[in-house]
Parts: C-alpha cells; structure tokens; sequence
C-alpha cells in the first residue's frame, strides 16, 4: 500500500511539475532567456506586467532626454516592460520608421534590462517584392520570400541584419539580452503584406518555421522567445489558431487590441476584450504557453477614468503575463494626436495613477523584485 502511495504522489508531482515549467521552443536557448520564459510564467500568477512601446526615447512633447519617460514622470517609475520597434533594419537604416537611431535604441534596451525589466520587439518590415512599407498589401509578399522564391535570398539578408542586432545586445556582463519576438504580428488582420488576406495560412507557417530555423540554426540566435500575436478579430480557438505554426515553434500567445468607441455609452470594449482574454487562457493553458496582451490601448486617452474603468474592468482577472500600450509619439504633423499613455497633467494621468498603484500591476519596482533573469 505505501509502495502504491508513493508511486501515486510520485505521478502527481511528475504531472504538476510539467505544467509549471516553461521550456524554450529554441532548446539551446541562452540561460536568461530560459529563466525569463520560466518566470513569465510564474508571473501570470502574481499579475500583469506593463509595458510601453518607445517609453525612453520620447514622449509627449520631448524626444532623448536623459533618463525621461511618460510613464515614470506621472508614476514616479518606469514600466516594467519595453517594446521597441525594427522597421527600417532590413534596409540598413540608421533610424528606425518612428525616426528612433538603433544605437540608442540598443542602449534603451541595455538600460531596462538593468532595471530588471523586459525587451519586446516588433518588425513593420518593408513588402519585400514593392520595397514599399510594411502596409503594402500587395500579394505574394510571402510566398516571395520563402525557400524558393524570388525575394528569398533578399530576407535572408534581412534576417542577418536583425541577427546582428539581437546578437549586439548585451548586459554588463556581456551576456545576450533577452528578447520576445513577435514577428509578423496581427496576422490575422487584413493590413500587413504578411497578413491573411494575402497568403494562405500554409504559407503563413512555412514563413514562421523557416524564420524560426533559420535563427536558431544558421544565425546562432538563441535570445529570443518567440511571440504568436493576432488582431484582436478573432471569437474562437480555431479562428485564433488558423495559422499557428505549432507547439514546437511558439512560446507564447496574444492578440493586439484597440478601442475607439465611447465606453461610457458603449461597452462592447470591455465585454470583447475578456471574452478574448479568457479565450486566449483557455489555449494556454491547453498548450502550455504563456499569454499576453500584445498590444492595446485607446489613442490619447479621451476617458478620464480608462485605466481603472476600462482597460482593468476587461483585464483584471485575466492570466496574463504583461500587457503593451503603444508609443507616445505625441502631436502629428496633421495636428492629431497619437499617445496611449498619459504624460504629466494629462486628463487620464490621476486614474492611471491609481492603476499603478493596484496589486496586480507590475512597475519597475515590483518587476526588479521578480529577478526575472534569475532560475525560476
Ligand atoms: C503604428 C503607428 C505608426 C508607427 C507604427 C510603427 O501603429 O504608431 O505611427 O510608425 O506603428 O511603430
């Protein structure tokens, strides 16, 4: 009977343990990238990390100013997760779209993961048959650039330029600095050259796995975690994983979602957005990878109360592991305004204050109290 007992518990142990760890799809994945992959998923269990696209270059009205951001000047701290942005590596620019010089932008990426923070990078890459941006819808774009193609020698040497980036990143003890990937995202919208309304999804795949293999084995990139992220136009799991390119190839999951309505007379924002999000955990959990909210926000914040009221009414019980608004480019040369967090005397500033400050959000406080760099 204790011989039985024992056996029992030693299968119990076995199939919890499995759940809690996170292993990288690359397996010779570097020792912090595993441990940031493992603590992420720890993290879903604590709260959500935030996070902000460009938060150190610029802001609302000031761009390179040492040691600002929007974040910190209302908060007091900066984020707790940094996203930064390619489009414009592929052709040897000095700058990327958003006129951010990749030197600095390397020296940003330095700078948070000292904080003990998280690095997140999206590629708007150019259509690779039309040289025009990444919002060329032009088909074909894909199929180009796969094994065969016409434009397939050219993509790889796009991909040496962004592994001369990855591998360019490094901390003060010149070890790689970690880094989620989220390739080709929104690819379930219909506004990129890589998106559904222009490849199949087999093709879609076969661009994720050669992207993937190509990295791991030929590149030697072994920092990054690698990010399925869809448009937030999805109701079902199958809608969702239309075009997966599988468990082995994926670490974690997410979609990007905005809103534009008026949540005080509509609440279809919040109501989609959990909807989404426990649909989102549901497949996590199924497939053991970590989920995210990709990208959201609502441009310049018109809602006072958005950041409690809102944004956490849909998100607040969700297993997420970080959430990511996007950049604070500030007054466009039209005159609009594009921000998605508040900056100093904003009308949302009072309340994402208090969004700071609940339990479940992570800073950078609370962020450097995870080691998120450290064993699991
Ligand atoms: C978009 C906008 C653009 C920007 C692009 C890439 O959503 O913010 O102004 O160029 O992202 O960062």
């Amino acid at each position: 009977m204790k011989k039985l007992l024992t056996l029992l518990y030693s299968f119990v142990l076995i199939g919890t343990d499995h759940l809690l760890i996170a292993q990288t799809v690359d397996k010779n994945a570097t020792i912090e990238t595993s441990n940031l992959l493992g603590n992420l998923k720890k993290q879903i269990n604590k709260g959500i990390i935030f996070g902000h696209q460009d938060d150190l270059a610029y802001g609302v009205g000031w761009k390179y100013e040492k040691d600002r951001s929007d974040v910190k000047d209302v908060t007091g701290e900066y984020p707790g997760l940094y996203g930064w942005e390619l489009a414009g590596l592929e052709k040897d620019s000095k700058i990327n779209i958003d006129s951010v010089p990749f030197d600095k932008m390397r020296e940003f990426i330095r700078q948070g993961y000292e904080r003990g923070g998280v690095i997140t990078l999206s590629w708007h890459l150019d259509h690779p048959l039309t040289g025009k941006n990444a919002w060329d819808t032009t088909h074909g774009g894909v199929a180009a650039v796969l094994p065969g193609g016409v434009a397939h020698e050219m993509y790889k040497t796009w991909l040496d330029k962004l592994s001369v980036f990855a591998l360019s990143l490094r901390g003060a003890r010149g070890e790689l600095i970690p880094v989620i990937f989220r390739p080709f995202h929104e690819l379930t919208g219909n506004w990129f050259w890589w998106t559904q309304n222009t490849c199949t999804p087999d093709e879609f795949k076969r661009l994720w796995l050669f992207t993937f293999d190509y990295l791991t084995k030929e590149k030697g990139i072994h920092n990054f975690i690698y990010m399925y992220n869809t448009a937030g136009n999805f109701n079902t799991e199958a809608q969702f994983l239309e075009r997966y390119p599988g468990d082995d190839f994926v670490d974690m999951i997410s979609f990007d979602a905005y809103q534009y309505n008026d949540p005080q007379k509509d609440s279809s924002f919040v109501t989609q957005l959990k909807k989404q999000v426990a649909l989102l955990e549901t497949i996590s959990t199924e497939k053991n990878k970590i989920a995210a909210l990709g990208e959201t926000g609502y441009e310049a914040i018109p809602y006072a109360d958005w950041w409690t009221k809102t944004l956490w009414k849909a998100i607040g019980e969700a297993r997420l592991s970080y959430v990511l608004l996007w950049r604070n480019h500030g007054q466009q040369p039209n005159g609009h305004m594009h921000y998605y967090v508040p900056f100093k005397g904003d009308i949302s500033a009072e309340d994402f204050k208090k969004f700071y400050l609940l339990d479940k959000v992570f800073f950078e406080k609370k962020i450097k109290k995870q080691h998120l760099y450290n064993q699991p």
